[in-house]
């Protein structure tokens, strides 16, 4: 390591022992607890997620930049920092990565952004709620999340509840063909919808288990340098109704129109109208959603460290 890349990337000490003992390792996005979660069920959700991939044998890092560096382990008080409302902390992409860290930024980091991180330390496995895709006017407007490209180029399995329903699903997939990233449901070939459990496209792959998806993932990675997206859907019992969910998201998309929001602000917009429509509903279904797949996460990437041993 040079200089700069010593003081532009801290690992902390917990994270940088299972890398070198080769032990699972699942990293965690900042975006969703500063710009996607309302408080304070945004810092819960960050506990949580560190709690269930424990459970199941690795060890979370949290990512995020603090001080102009990016941190791979934030700490929960780190975290609580970044979310601050007062502290007005930028949402970072993959892009905003070098600006950020050479003018000593504070930042949250997107799932494109923190893949990007985790892959740089050797962190193989990344869980979020849902990922970023295609947005419905994208044949105007151009938005397309680069989430997709990052996933592209980018090594790391991403257990997601697939990808958020504010986006055209069907461009979305279509877009992950393209860029020759797998898509894997986990015990299912219904492609999930993010808030609800199936989104009504279904998917070539199926696992039935954490160690088949590990397995998986290895066998891509003899042919490819891409990510893969493991799709794992929200309880039924726990989605959120699809009736609310259609005119949340009517009331959601009308609302970006009307105040001609763009770019990074339209997710965080989406997101925020669903809670105040349901009433916070859609802010629990998305919390059961983020920590499923965090569990889901810790597994996968224990079987990973176990079959690449
Ligand atoms: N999953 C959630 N909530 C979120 C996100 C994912 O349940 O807020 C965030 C992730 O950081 C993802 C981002 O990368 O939304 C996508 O933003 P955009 O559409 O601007 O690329
Ligand atoms: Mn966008």
């Amino acid at each position: 390591m040079n200089n700069f890349e010593e003081t532009s990337i801290v690992v902390n000490d917990e994270v940088r022992t299972a890398l070198h003992e080769r032990r699972g390792v699942v990293a965690l996005e900042s975006t969703i607890v500063v710009q996607g979660l309302p408080a304070p069920i945004n810092l819960e959700v960050a506990a949580d997620c560190e709690a269930v991939i424990r459970e199941g044998g690795a060890v979370p890092a949290t990512i995020g930049l603090l001080d102009g560096r990016i941190v791979v382990g934030l700490t929960m008080e780190q975290v609580a920092r970044l979310a601050a409302p007062s502290h007005g902390t930028a949402k970072l992409s993959t892009r905003d990565l070098g600006p950020a860290l050479a003018t000593r930024q504070d930042g949250a980091t997107t799932v494109a952004a923190t893949i990007a991180c985790a892959a740089r330390v050797g962190i193989k496995v990344m869980a979020t709620g849902g990922l970023g895709g295609v947005h419905r006017d994208a044949i105007t407007s151009f938005d397309e999340s680069a989430d997709l490209t990052a996933l592209s180029r980018t090594s790391v399995l991403v257990v997601a509840s697939g990808v958020k329903s504010i986006l055209d699903i069907g461009a979305t997939l279509e877009r992950l063909d393209s860029l020759g990233v797998p898509v894997i449901g986990y015990q299912t070939k219904s492609f999930p919808g993010f808030y609800r459990s199936d989104s009504g496209f279904v998917v070539d792959w199926s696992v039935e288990n954490a160690r088949e998806v590990a397995a998986a993932f290895l066998a891509h990675q003899l042919f490819s340098s891409s990510g893969l997206l493991l799709a794992n859907p929200v309880d039924q019992e726990r989605q959120l109704d699809e009736a609310l969910h259609d005119q949340a998201l009517a009331s959601g998309l009308a609302q970006v129109a009307a105040l001609s929001i763009t770019g990074k602000e339209v997710t965080p917009v989406l997101l925020g109208e669903f809670a105040r429509f349901t009433s916070g509903l859609s802010v629990q279904v998305n919390r059961d959603l983020v920590v499923g797949n965090a569990r889901l996460a810790g597994r996968v990437a224990t079987e990973l460290a176990t079959l690449s041993a």
